[in-house]
């Protein structure tokens, strides 16, 4: 079953800061409001709370632009509540996560005003710049073909040296160069000052990218309709990652921390293994993309996808099969602070099966092997934004980049039309709504009219009409993470084996520990289907869990809409 560690029986709830909860009336969430919501995180049952990023800066990318490590953003609060959230946690046995941005820093950071400020700064060397190119007739050109994440090119010019630099995201969040050691070394030391502090650990931000291959090669040409290419290939898992993670690795092993390191467009067990194989000491676990992916059109997230149950299978058996033989550990989600929300998109959040539907993804993630990571309002089962918004409603980055491009371009009302559309279904802006905690004003997230619009449902989808309501997704959601502690050999260390793999409703699957089985069903069908339990399960199992009524289970059953129960065989 792998070794035993203190991370992997331990389950985590992200808090987005900005739309947690508004304590000071200034229509942004803070510190001192989450403080003021402990219990209700304590009372979901989760070990570690992740906080996304919280630092000085000028929210260009909602904090993912830091321009002081070892500061708090003003409206978030100040390091002393850092201090009593950190303590408020402790006290009730939870632990705290931050987010580690450290690809790049914001462009106001002084690092890179120094940088950019002369060619002879000592700074100059922390980021990455390269000479431009010139076209035939001429024209300057950006080093390389590489299109940054948030549109346009990854490369801004600077006329002042006649140089470009490299920004994977923003124009406002340049790439910090890793093969400098100094820079290396002010990373660490911005780990330790928190870890120091009392922090148990860090979500660490696009921390595959630090490494890129220093020739910087263009990209190939993968959507002929575009300027720029995606170049991950040549930074998802750059010649130096490894060497970089060791030597995060180290610290914190230092500190018995936790870990989980983002990694988008990494696709081969063997470089996530290396990663998160248990003797690497690099990282405890990582997020990779692929089942969020499964949704984005051909040419890229806003046009249209469809995704069939036996994709998802497969993806999920990939990761969960890897990780077991080779001693590696998942992180487990659907929803966080960049993805919609999970009951719309993968499920369905029609009024009359939203509920069940949210339960069923809920039984989907919460017994599978790996660390449950549940983010804000997903508890509650909350939705997209509903689709009457317009675009004027939307205050991401990514999203208003995307359609601006779209405008710049011409685009027809149609097209517009149908870019909202996907960006209904998946802009990130879906995630960051404010929390919804009650019927009152503004869902009860703060006093004042909100940064951005709370979703219009809040008056039947709130913590506090679910809180005391043992039907609610929110109990529902403390069951599965009390399961988890009370079976946590079979639930937490026990094998994952798929059942029925071709079948396109009903998602199974089996965690075994010795003689201890768990039987997991879920259908993501949006009606009833029949389904048959594997043979071994001739005699009726006891139902640990299920959201809908059901007892003794065997042979064949018929399952209601989106139904999901959990057997246990002793
Ligand atoms: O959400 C995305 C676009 O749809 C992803 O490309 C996302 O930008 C990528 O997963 C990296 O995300 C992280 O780094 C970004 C930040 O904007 C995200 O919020 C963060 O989670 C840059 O720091
Ligand atoms: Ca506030």
């Amino acid at each position: 079953p792998g070794h035993q560690a203190w991370w992997k029986e331990s389950n985590v709830y992200q808090i987005y800061p900005a739309s947690f909860k508004d304590s000071n009336g200034d229509g942004i969430g803070d510190i001192p409001g989450i403080v003021s919501e402990l219990d209700y995180i304590a009372g979901l049952g989760v070990d570690i709370v992740w906080l996304c990023p919280c630092y000085k800066s000028p929210q260009v990318d909602m904090g993912y632009d830091i321009s002081d490590y070892k500061d708090i953003y003003e409206k978030y609060g100040t390091l002393g509540d850092i201090d009593n959230l950190i303590s408020g946690l402790h006290k009730r046995g939870l632990k705290f996560v931050m987010d580690l941005v450290v690809n790049h820093t914001s462009d106001q950071h002084p690092w890179f005003q120094s940088a950019i400020s002369s060619k002879d700064s000592e700074y100059r060397d922390w980021y990455i710049w390269k000479k431009p190119k010139y076209a035939a007739d001429g024209t300057r050109e950006p080093p390389n073909n590489w299109s940054s994440h948030f549109g346009g090119s990854a490369w801004e010019y600077d006329a002042n040296s006649d140089e470009y630099y490299l920004h994977l995201f923003a124009t406002e969040q340049p790439d910090l160069n890793w093969e400098n050691p100094l820079v290396r070394e002010a990373v660490y030391d911005i780990m330790r000052f928190w870890l120091d502090r009392g922090v148990d650990g860090f979500r660490m931000d696009v921390i595959n990218y630090i490494s890129k291959d220093p020739a910087m090669p263009d990209a190939p040409i993968t959507n002929p309709s575009t300027k720029y290419q995606k170049g991950a290939m040549y930074y998802a898992t750059g010649p130096r990652l490894h060497e970089y993670l060791q030597e995060l690795g180290k610290i914190l092993k230092e500190y018995d921390a936790f870990s989980v390191g983002e990694m988008p467009s990494v696709f081969d067990p063997a470089e996530i293994i290396k990663a998160v194989g248990f003797d690497r000491n690099e990282l405890s676990m990582i997020f990779h993309f692929e089942i969020v992916g499964l949704d984005h059109g051909p040419t890229g997230k806003y046009t249209p996808g469809n995704w069939a149950l036996t994709e998802l299978k497969a993806i999920v058996d990939k990761w969960q099969t890897f990780m077991q033989v080779n001693d590696g550990w998942n992180a487990i989600y659907l929803e966080n602070h960049d993805q919609s929300r999970s009951v719309s998109r993968f499920a369905s959040d029609r009024p009359k099966v939203r509920k069940v539907a949210a339960k069923m993804l809920a039984t989907f993630l919460g017994f599978q092997s790996g660390t449950i990571f549940v983010y804000q309002g997903q508890e509650l089962g909350l939705a997209n934004v509903p689709k009457s918004w317009g675009i004027d409603k939307y205050r991401d980055i990514e999203s208003l980049n995307r359609y601006d491009e779209k405008v710049a371009a011409g685009a027809s009302q149609e097209e517009l039309d149908s870019i909202l559309a996907e960006m209904q279904k998946k802009a990130r802006d879906n995630a960051r709504t404010p929390m919804q905690w009650d019927t009152t004003d503004n869902a009860g997230f703060s006093r004042v009219t909100p940064w951005m619009d709370v979703n219009e449902d809040y008056k039947v989808w709130n913590a506090e009409s679910q809180v005391n309501d043992p039907s609610s997704v929110y109990a529902y959601w403390q069951s599965v993470f009390r399961l988890r502690r009370k079976f946590r050999d079979v639930l937490v260390y026990g094998k994952f084996a798929l059942v029925d793999a071709l079948n396109e409703s009903v998602f199974a699957y089996k965690r075994v520990y010795g003689s201890t089985e768990a039987l997991i069903v879920t259908s993501f069908k949006d009606s009833e289907t029949k389904w048959t339990l594997p043979k071994e399960y001739s005699k009726p199992g006891k139902v640990l869990m299920t959201n809908y009524d059901r007892s003794d289970i065997a042979g064949e059953i018929v399952l209601r809409t989106f139904e999901a129960f959990v057997l246990l065989v002793q």
